[in-house]
């Protein structure tokens, strides 16, 4: 029997990820049937061949396979909590980005009701589901992982982390932490060439170019931090140290508030003052954990 006759799928959550995480599943044939707390988001789905349930108790009856996509920890529980029991014997695929602790916590609330779990990281923005470039990360039940590779696939490459619930969350906030490092740097150089009179897109320009070419430094960046030796001939921290402290009186003078390099200048500056001047900018990774 083919995978799509055996799992029909809920998706519970009908904000913008879980509509079109829905429209995915419902494009490759399978019975989708779709729930959400406020009524009425589900009428393109339905148009489309899905079945509205009025009722979470109702959706959860409709799938073997429940996709949560819903707004935080606590609406997962909010949700899910009153329908522990129809849940044991089926599937949960829990796509809320929730913190790792969190993930771990509804991994062992499922053990307790007899569920089979499986946690998601969504690596896309909605307009992304079911295009190249979209993937999501997992982590929790290989059971759950390996039955459900054709759903998971028309939704996003699926990438499987291990048996830890809170792995594909952990990797998910690691990415994410670094994409919001480089927005607010981007932020902050915008501001520095606003204060000319120069526009942000003229910056983005550049920027983006910049950025590309420098981000070709990251796997080296990851040699190091795990050979663990920082000495280094070239860019030390003392060198750092002078760039970060011109970066900042350049900002000061421009009127650029210091929130996002201050940071990065308090770093360095600890590192020299502790006597690592000598070593290389990835040393500051001791500083951060
Ligand atoms: N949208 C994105 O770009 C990002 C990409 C990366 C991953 N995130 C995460 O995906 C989760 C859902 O995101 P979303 O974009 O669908 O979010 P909203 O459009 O705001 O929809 C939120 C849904 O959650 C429902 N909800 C909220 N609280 C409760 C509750 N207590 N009980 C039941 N449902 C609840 C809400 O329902 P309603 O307000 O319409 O009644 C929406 O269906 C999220 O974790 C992102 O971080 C998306």
């Amino acid at each position: 029997m083919a995978e799509n006759q055996q799992n029909p799928v809920t998706v519970l959550g009908l904000g913008a990820m879980g509509q079109a995480l829905a429209a995915a599943f419902l494009k490759t044939g399978r019975p989708t049937t779709v729930w959400n707390r406020t009524p009425g988001k589900d009428a393109d789905l339905v148009a489309a061949g899905a079945v509205g349930a009025a009722t979470v108790e109702e959706a959860v009856n409709a799938g073997e396979v429940i996709v949560v996509v819903l707004l935080d920890h606590a609406s997962v529980h909010a949700a899910l909590d009153p329908v522990a029991e129809r849940l044991s014997g089926k599937q949960v695929i829990n796509l809320t980005s929730t913190a790792p602790e969190e993930s771990r916590e509804l991994g062992r609330w499922a053990e307790r009701h007899g569920i089979d779990y499986l946690d998601g990281g969504i690596m896309a923005v909605p307009p992304m589901i079911g295009q190249p470039g979209a993937s999501i990360l997992y982590s929790g039940s290989p059971k759950v992982f390996d039955g459900n590779r054709e759903l998971l696939e028309s939704a996003a490459a699926a990438d499987y982390f291990g048996e830890d619930a809170g792995l594909a969350a952990t990797w998910d906030f690691a990415l994410l932490s670094n994409m919001y490092a480089m927005f607010a740097g981007f932020l902050h150089g915008a501001a520095l060439v606003r204060s000319t009179g120069a526009s942000a897109s003229a910056f983005a320009e550049r920027a983006t170019a910049w950025v590309t070419a420098m981000a070709q430094l990251i796997p080296e960046y990851g040699r190091i931090i795990d050979g663990g030796d920082y000495t280094t001939d070239v860019q030390h921290l003392n060198f750092h140290k002078a760039a970060m402290d011109a970066i900042v009186r350049a900002s000061r003078d421009a009127g650029v508030a210091l929130d996002v390099i201050g940071p990065i200048k308090t770093l360095i500056d600890r590192q020299v003052a502790d006597g690592h001047g000598a070593l290389a900018f990835e040393r500051t990774f001791e500083e951060l954990r």
